[in-house]
């Protein structure tokens, strides 16, 4: 590459674009780990989107009509880092970069979203943060109809790289991106032809701007070093109804000793190389210097969103009191006043009813509760909203010709799903939820994993919660997920006995600002178990005493979900026979750990048997049958030993041996 050429071409551009590079190098050398070819292949891009696009005020970082920068390639980090700290976002001072990957630093091996005001996402699992900005630019267009062009008007741009177009959430993510025609999204891919192993095609040949066109998106092929070249191309991008993909072919660490080889992709610490680098370049030779001059510039740039804010900030002030505190609590992710009134109306009314249903139409029920006075709910569901009853009357399908619809027909795209409702959490002003069988949280894990770790609180729908499905067989019936996701730190994991348990999983579900919450929901028919009301939101405790024994108390049976039923039939055996037995329904298990310790020796004593029923691997349950007081002579599980099989369910319970019978059996002999 000759950088003689780009240099004289494009001198104010290409210090600005140097200060990026050098940054990187320093503070990838100061750290001895990180990645610095990619920063140094898209300084360009990344500077003339900051100089000429961008709409973005440092000093607001949380502006909600800002557009949004997503680097999908989070290993290019020192590019986000560079970047916020040039324009001067007051998170990232130069301290902060010269501390890159430390200890309490701000500046993580990976971007992470809320580390430093300005990271809109974790990035770093690669096509994560391409997936996240379809969900980013659904928010924004559903808040473009609501709220109108002058509140809501922004972009979402991405930097993904050849590995975040591998992975194969990003088809999904493309996929409906194309379909939802999503045009204030633009993906701005590093076409540099080098990861980790060698050059992309030893493992991929894939002709990408032909793949995101097949999926309905309009593609440019740029070179990325050309300063007026990408200005063009992200004007046109803008310009296009359709989602935008401009390819830039970038050289990975350019003008570098490893530029366009693998090497280049890593860690660059050879301090002679590093210094013939900034030689190239015509940049200051200090450690973490960036000419005064360029500084200013860069500063200039990030000075410039002030005055657009100010603007937004005079028409935001133009709506009404109640649509500014409307808008502003969807903002805040807290929930309506009305909420728990809603709720306690509900559980009232079911608890008079006792209806026998599904708890994934409990859930349903109580959506249609709450839909309505919920206005930023963006629901959803991967091809299963029949089977996952997610769709509520009000909602309206959000799709091309309804921007003002709230329910996301997926598709077949669970992974895909989980990503961009994560996208809609970190846009602001949306509470998104989504639904599939249990069994497939596998394949979103990747992005529940992100939800639990950014701290977001987005809601997963997750049916047919065990062989309770039925004929569908192991395929479909999960016995480990409950475990996995219960393993997962800030995760709450419920798994709701009834209607009235279900509506207060949702209300927890919906008052988190920072937990994502997992609703395991049968797809079989419960029994109200909750039949006497109670104001109080039991759910909130993660387990209570449902049923207390009459005699004196000799076992403690604990249950979840639909085994509850089971954990009462086996307590009324037991009483029959003068074995008193108490019943603790445990929705969640992480709530339940939250409370004190008075609380939780009062739910489970020492001394009684303890019995758990869950239809599911055993895997956690002995933090109940045997810590917390327990003993591990008068512990027992009743669950499955394995995999499922294909068979009616009452069939399954019994065979795998999950019955009143079965459990009343293991307590008495745990008490001989
Ligand atoms: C899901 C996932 N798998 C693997 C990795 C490890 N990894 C980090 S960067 C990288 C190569 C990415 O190549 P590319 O996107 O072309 O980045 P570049 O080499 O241009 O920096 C890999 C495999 C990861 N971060 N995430």
């Amino acid at each position: 590459m000759d950088i003689k050429a780009l240099r004289t071409a494009h001198p104010e551009h290409w210090n600005k674009a140097a200060a990026i590079r050098t940054l990187t190098l320093d503070a990838v050398a100061a750290a001895n780990s990180g990645h610095s070819g990619m920063p140094m292949g898209m300084a360009d891009v990344a500077t003339v989107l900051f100089e000429k696009h961008l709409k973005f005020d440092p000093k607001a970082p949380a502006w909600p009509d800002r557009d949004r920068f997503i680097l999908s390639a989070g290993h290019g980090s020192m590019l986000l880092y560079s970047l916020m700290y040039l324009t001067g976002y007051e998170d990232i001072t130069l301290d902060q970069i010269k501390d890159f990957r430390q200890w309490g630093a701000k500046t993580a091996g990976h971007p992470e979203f809320g580390h430093a005001r300005g990271i809109e996402t974790t990035t770093g699992p690669l096509g994560q943060g391409i997936a996240n900005s379809v969900g980013f630019a659904i928010a924004e267009e559903i808040q473009r109809a609501t709220w109108g062009k002058k509140i809501i008007d922004h972009h979402t741009y991405v930097i993904a790289g050849d590995g975040c177009l591998m992975e194969g959430v990003s088809q999904e993510a493309i996929g409906l991106a194309g379909m939802q025609k999503l045009g204030h999204l633009c993906v701005l891919w590093d076409n540099n032809n080098i990861t980790i192993d060698g050059t992309v095609d030893m493992a991929d040949i894939t002709d990408q701007p032909a793949r995101f066109a097949a999926s309905g998106w309009h593609v440019q092929s740029i070179d990325g070093h050309d300063p007026e070249a990408i200005d063009a191309a992200i004007t046109a991008a803008k310009a296009d109804p359709r989602p935008s993909m401009i390819a830039c072919k970038t050289h990975i660490a350019l003008g570098h000793a490893a530029q366009d080889t693998p090497k280049g992709h890593g860690a660059l610490t050879n301090a002679d190389q590093l210094k013939a680098t900034k030689e190239l370049y015509g940049a200051p030779l200090g450690d973490f210097e960036v000419a005064a001059d360029v500084k200013a510039q860069w500063e200039a740039i990030g000075a410039r969103g002030a005055e657009t804010r100010a603007a937004w900030e005079e028409r935001f002030a133009t709506l009404s009191g109640t649509k500014q505190a409307e808008f502003n609590r969807a903002y805040a992710g807290e929930a309506p006043k009305k909420l728990s009134a809603t709720i306690r109306a509900l559980k009232k009314q079911v608890s008079e009813d006792q209806p026998k249903v599904a708890t994934r139409k409990s859930s349903e029920l109580t959506l249609q509760a709450v839909n309505p006075i919920m206005n930023e709910t963006i629901g959803g569901s991967a091809d299963l909203t029949g089977s996952n009853n997610t769709l509520t009357a009000d909602m309206g399908i959000f799709n091309p010709e309804n921007r003002k619809g709230r329910y996301i027909y997926y598709g077949v795209r669970e992974h895909g799903m989980a990503a961009a409702m994560n996208g809609m959490a970190l846009h602001g002003g949306a509470r998104p939820y989504g639904g599939t069988f249990m069994c497939f949280t596998d394949y979103a894990r990747g992005a529940m994993r992100l939800s639990a770790l950014m701290g977001i609180p987005t809601t997963y729908v997750m049916t047919h919660d065990s062989i309770g499905l039925g004929e569908d067989g192991p395929t479909h019936q999960p016995v480990e997920h409950l475990a996995m996701m219960r393993a997962t730190p800030n995760t709450h994991v419920f798994r709701p006995a009834d209607t009235v348990e279900t509506a207060e999983s949702w209300e927890m579900a919906l008052t988190s600002t920072s937990t994502p919450s997992v609703l395991c929901l049968s797809r079989q028919n419960l029994p109200t178990v909750r039949t006497e009301h109670k104001t109080k939101n039991l759910t909130a405790q993660g387990a209570y005493v449902l049923a207390e024994a009459t005699g004196k108390r000799q076992a403690i049976l604990m249950a979840t979900g639909s085994e509850v039923e089971v954990a009462l039939a086996a307590r009324e055996l037991l009483e029959a026979e003068g074995i008193g037995t108490r019943v603790v329904s445990m929705p969640c298990w992480e709530l339940f750990e939250a409370q004190d310790e008075s609380y939780r020796k009062r739910v489970l004593p020492a001394g009684p048997v303890r019995v758990a029923i869950e239809a599911g691997v055993r895997l956690g349950w002995d933090k109940w049958l045997m810590g917390e007081r327990g003993n591990n002579k008068k512990a027992g599980f009743v669950g499955m030993p394995g995999f499922g099989a294909s068979a009616p369910a009452e069939r399954l319970f019994e065979e795998f041996g999950i019955t009143a019978k079965d459990t009343a059996d293991l307590v008495k002999s745990l008490i001989k």
